[in-house]
């Protein structure tokens, strides 16, 4: 196992040497405002569920032992890298990762999600979570290194989840539909809130430290489930936390990507709560979005991820029409607009990542 002297929560150096053909990464340059060669791809979820090679590899392994075996992240990170040739890959593990090693009864349930057998709803509850230091998560470290080393000049995203969408799961004790139980805490007890979205923000934000320490490039902030609030309890009881997060993020120096569903209406704070780059859904036309987040961002996204299961030149003309929405963008990473579904034909997703790359720019 690695060693992990000097990587502490606080230090904010970035310790591992980047591979020098990172700096022609298309992805990188649109990311940061630059002109690439060509759109860069990759897919939210391209790792997992729709690839025969995952499940394969997966066959009696539970999620969470996926998750914390290096090897195994290694493999299942690198395989949509080898099948699509997209121009990121994005670490395998998931937003509730970094809660199992810190002791919560955690399970992720095939065909649900992750469920807490303790949900988090008082104080006392929040008090009794520790908080996360690299000696944690050795694997994620360890797999991190693999990666970087297997990768060359493909740039790995690191991610975590955002407070407002992992307490959801924690108060919820699942996942939820309407986040009734987790909006009445966020309502009716800020002191408890207060303290359980400091507590997130602290675990996410030291999980996205030990990635991009052990070499990840860039960072994606997960808020998946913001869009259940207004834009004025965003600004209220969401968005101090998530920008705490995305603060110290900012001080690794790399690209930062910030994303929510049904986020049309917090897609200007999501920018402003410290993205580089703010993610668009796919029931968000991308020109409204491009004009909500300004031109001071790039933007990632945002195909409908049904649209692989219309025929390929359908697929195909709307890419095209997505790409030329982009082109208003300070910068445009191309994405679907939420999650790869499960029972998508990885062949359409290759096709998919070969039209956006050859599309002029
Ligand atoms: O056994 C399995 O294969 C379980 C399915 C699965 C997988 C493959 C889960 C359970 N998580 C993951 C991996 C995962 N989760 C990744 C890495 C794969 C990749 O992106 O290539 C990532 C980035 C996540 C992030 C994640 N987990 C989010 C944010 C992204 C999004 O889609 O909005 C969320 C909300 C979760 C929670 C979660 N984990 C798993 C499920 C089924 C869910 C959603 C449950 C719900 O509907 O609330």
């Amino acid at each position: 196992m690695c060693e992990h002297a000097g990587v502490g929560a606080t230090i904010v150096s970035v310790t591992t040497a980047r591979d020098p053909r990172l700096a022609d990464s298309a992805f990188l340059k649109a990311a940061r405002g630059e002109t690439p060669q060509h759109t860069p791809v990759w897919f939210m979820r391209q790792a997992g569920r729709a690839l025969p090679e995952y499940h394969k590899v997966r066959e009696g392994v539970a999620m969470l032992d996926a998750c914390m075996d290096a090897d195994l992240i290694t493999e299942i990170t690198l395989q949509p890298v080898r099948r699509y040739g997209v121009d990121a890959a994005i670490f395998f593990s998931d937003i509730v990762l970094p809660l199992k090693p810190l002791g919560l009864d955690l399970e992720i349930k095939p065909g649900v999600g992750p469920v807490f057998a303790n949900p988090v709803r008082t104080l006392a509850d929040v008090e009794a979570i520790p908080d996360l230091t690299p000696e944690h998560v050795p694997f994620i470290t360890q797999a991190v290194q693999n990666l970087v080393a297997e990768l060359g000049g493909t740039p790995l995203i690191g991610f975590a989840g955002a407070p407002f969408t992992v307490a959801s799961y924690l108060v919820e004790g699942g996942p939820s539909k309407e986040y009734a139980k987790t909006k009445a805490l966020m309502f009716g007890a800020p002191d408890v809130w207060d303290a359980l979205m400091r507590k997130i923000a602290g675990i996410s934000a030291t999980f996205l430290e030990v990635q991009v320490n052990a070499g990840a490039s860039a960072i994606q902030l997960f808020d998946s489930w913001a869009g259940a609030v207004t834009p004025s309890d965003y600004a209220t009881y969401v968005r101090p936390y998530s920008s705490a997060v995305l603060a110290r993020a900012g001080e690794l120096g790399v690209p930062r990507i910030h994303f929510g569903v049904n986020s049309a209406m917090l897609l200007d704070q999501m920018g402003e709560a410290g993205a580089d780059v703010v993610g668009v859904d796919w029931r968000t036309p991308l020109e409204y979005g491009i004009d909500k987040i300004g031109p001071e961002r790039a933007v990632q996204g945002n195909l409908d991820p049904t649209l692989v299961f219309a025929p390929t030149g359908v697929m195909l003309q709307r890419a095209g029409d997505v790409i030329e929405a982009g082109k208003r963008a300070k910068g445009h990473i191309f994405n679907l607009g939420h999650g790869v579904i499960p029972s998508t034909n990885p062949d359409q997703l290759k096709k998919l990542a070969e039209f956006v790359q050859g599309y002029p720019v």
